[in-house]
């Protein structure tokens, strides 16, 4: 097992030369634009491509001092064939029960040539090629691409650990994904996932950070749910919101009344790229409590305006950003009435309609909204981001600026390109409920830190601190079995816990009844003092053959290399005695894997990516029986398996 001495602080991939930029750009003053999509193929296997390019992103900051493209990491269309790239990466809309491929291609230095500060035969400026995160050594341009909500088998989860996509050499330049998009949720009996707003990204372990920061995640649509035609849906459009017609130039980027609002921050600065100051450059700055910028971006946008028609949209909201959690309010311009936001979509799918007037949401949770703009023809109206009701304890430098107090503009117009009979009421989805789920095991978690890391420690297990490391798992829930998690954070700072591969449903929140809001879910929104419990029943398997060999993460891994994983040292917290002894509810035991046991597959961590990076993560292996057996071979399609 390797070791490594860490340092944390302030690392600058590039020089930082200049001031930060100051947020003094006019707000409003830039269409939204919509990202493209991928998948217009017919029913069938949907195999989709996407490429990993250092490009310039087509951002335009009105208010810094120059029109220097931002150079950023893209997940872009192949075949782009530009200087620029996509950013936010393509939506990839794939339908629900059809098996999808996705296949991820590293160019990072086919792009950039071989030097990764310099300018390639092309004259483009190259540069966040490489660099590391962290102070921790190793290729940081290699890269784990998960699919977050998914429910898949553990090759294609898009490990922390392996199977690394590679930037250079021969081998592992590329991955292919495989998403059946089957789930079975105990209230869903077509056995197919439900319609959802999902989303992908890298999940390199220790130096996620920098990859999300400079672009790396895109939204993942389940489309073709039962209750899709009660979802305002319209015509088809380009990226700038135009009708699709095919035309030469479109780019198809989805339906005109269903939308895709990433909202993320950046931080702008100069920055020196191959001994050449350009502006506009956004250089990664780690913090511990996780980084923050002053810019609020909606698709890759500053706070942009959207001009759209008085009728129903469904905006499928996104936070692929690193750390900022957002209060999202609305308004008419002028007034302080609040506008309803009809909530159709928790992360793990369409549920019932919930009105909402504030919607929090932070990392990697996602909403689907209906808003009816039908009253307001000719208004204005204002997406807000209510910081003064934020939930204490993450309002960090740069967090509370009054530059990320509005998100963008809604400009309502007076005519309507395609009439839709929408009446979310009619939407009537059931959930599965705790009673559905009566758990054979129960663990608990606690979110905590250290001076030096972001910890998750079993509580149940009485365990010391313990430090997120490749080659241990620290649960063993076992196939078709429901487990309950007790997730706690005693702590003042907000975290998203996101648990792979299963959805969860909530027993309580700080011990009373949940939210309509937070009942089906993969990424809770933990503040400072709570403690969500969830239930949870796991149908995929971790396959043998892709564990950590005893002994260590090698290159001898058959179908991966995580040759370069770093391994955190446990220098950070002590590893209790083995072995314990996980508490069963009907008062047995059942031994629990030693921690230098063969590695785990799936992941628990929080989301807020700096302190994913600092070790707040945990596997978990799940086993195809109570002994500790486990499958050679992928249960295909998921939940079909029963041993
Ligand atoms: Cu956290």
């Amino acid at each position: 097992m390797k070791k490594c001495s860490i340092f944390y602080g302030a690392i600058f991939f590039l020089g930082l030369l200049g001031g930060t930029a100051q947020a003094t750009h006019t707000k409003f003053t830039q269409p939204l634009k919509l990202p493209p999509v991928l998948g217009l193929q017919p029913n069938g296997t949907y195999n989709f491509s996407i490429s990993l390019e250092a490009k310039d992103a087509d951002i335009s900051v009105p208010g810094l001092s120059s029109s220097d493209k931002t150079r950023m990491w893209t997940l872009s269309r192949t075949g782009l064939g530009t200087l620029v790239g996509d950013f936010p990466p393509p939506t990839i809309r794939v339908k629900t029960g059809n098996t999808t491929q996705l296949t991820v291609a590293n160019n990072l230095n086919d792009i950039q040539g071989t030097d990764p500060n310099g300018t390639d035969s092309s004259g483009r400026f190259q540069g966040l090629a490489n660099g590391t995160q962290n102070g921790i050594s190793g290729d940081h341009s290699e890269i784990s691409i998960h699919h977050h909500g998914s429910h898949v088998a553990p090759v294609s989860d898009g490990w922390a650990c392996g199977f690394y996509i590679k930037a250079s050499g021969t081998a592992n330049r590329s991955f292919t994904y495989t998403y059946f998009l089957q789930e079975n949720d105990a209230k869903n009996n077509t056995n197919n996932e439900r319609g959802t707003t999902e989303w992908y990204h890298n999940h390199r372990v220790d130096a996620t950070g920098h990859t999300v920061w400079k672009g790396l995640g895109g939204g993942m649509f389940i489309i073709d749910d039962p209750a899709d035609p009660q979802l305002p849906k319209g015509p088809t459009v380009d990226t700038t919101g135009a009708l699709f017609t095919g035309s030469s130039g479109q780019v198809f980027a989805g339906f005109k009344y269903d939308v895709s609002l990433a909202i993320r921050d950046l931080q702008f600065a100069d920055a020196n790229i191959g001994g050449t100051i350009r502006h506009n450059q956004i250089p990664y700055t780690f913090t511990f409590e996780g980084s923050t910028g002053d810019h609020i971006m909606v698709n890759g946008v500053p706070q942009p305006f959207f001009k759209v028609e008085p009728t129903k949209y469904l905006f499928r909201i996104l936070v692929p950003g690193n750390s900022r959690k957002y209060f999202l309010r609305l308004q008419q311009l002028g007034s302080t009435t609040n506008i309803a936001m009809v909530q159709v979509m928790q992360d793990a799918g369409i549920v019932s309609p919930v009105s909402r007037t504030i919607i929090p949401i932070g990392i990697a949770e996602r909403v689907g909204i209906v808003i009816d703009f039908g009253p307001f023809a000719g208004k204005t109206l204002i997406l807000q981001n209510v910081q003064s009701t934020r939930d204490g304890g993450d309002c960090v430098p740069g967090n509370c600026s009054t530059a990320t107090s509005e998100i963008m503009q809604f400009q309502v117009g007076t005519t309507v390109t395609q009439q839709e009979n929408i009446n979310v009421a009619n939407i009537t989805r059931a959930v599965p409920t705790p009673s559905d789920l009566t758990p054979v095991v129960k663990r608990s978690f606690r979110f905590d830190r250290t001076p030096a890391f972001w910890v998750i420690v079993r509580e149940d297990l009485d365990q010391a601190d313990r430090i997120m490391d490749c080659d241990r798992y620290d649960s063993d829930p076992v196939i078709n079995t429901a487990e309950e998690w007790t997730f706690r954070n005693p702590g003042n700072w907000t975290h998203s816990i996101h648990t792979h591969d299963v959805d969860q449903v909530c027993v309580s929140r700080n011990g009373a009844s949940c939210p309509a809001s937070d009942q089906f879910k993969e990424t809770w929104p933990l503040a400072p003092n709570t403690t969500f419990v969830v239930r949870l029943k796991p149908t995929d398997f971790t396959q043998k053959d892709a564990d950590t060999p005893a002994g260590g993460c090698s290159s001898s891994q058959p179908s991966g290399d995580c040759s370069n994983a770093h391994l955190f040292s446990t220098t950070g917290g002590t590893v209790p005695s083995a072995p314990q002894n996980d508490v069963v509810s009907d008062g047995a035991t059942s031994p629990v894997p030693n921690v230098e046991a063969a590695g785990g597959r799936y992941m628990l961590h929080c989301h807020v990516i700096e302190h994913e990076d600092t070790a707040m993560m945990t596997q978990f292996r799940v086993e195809s029986s109570p002994d500790g057996t486990t499958r050679t071979t992928p249960c295909s399609p998921p939940g079909s398996c029963t041993q």
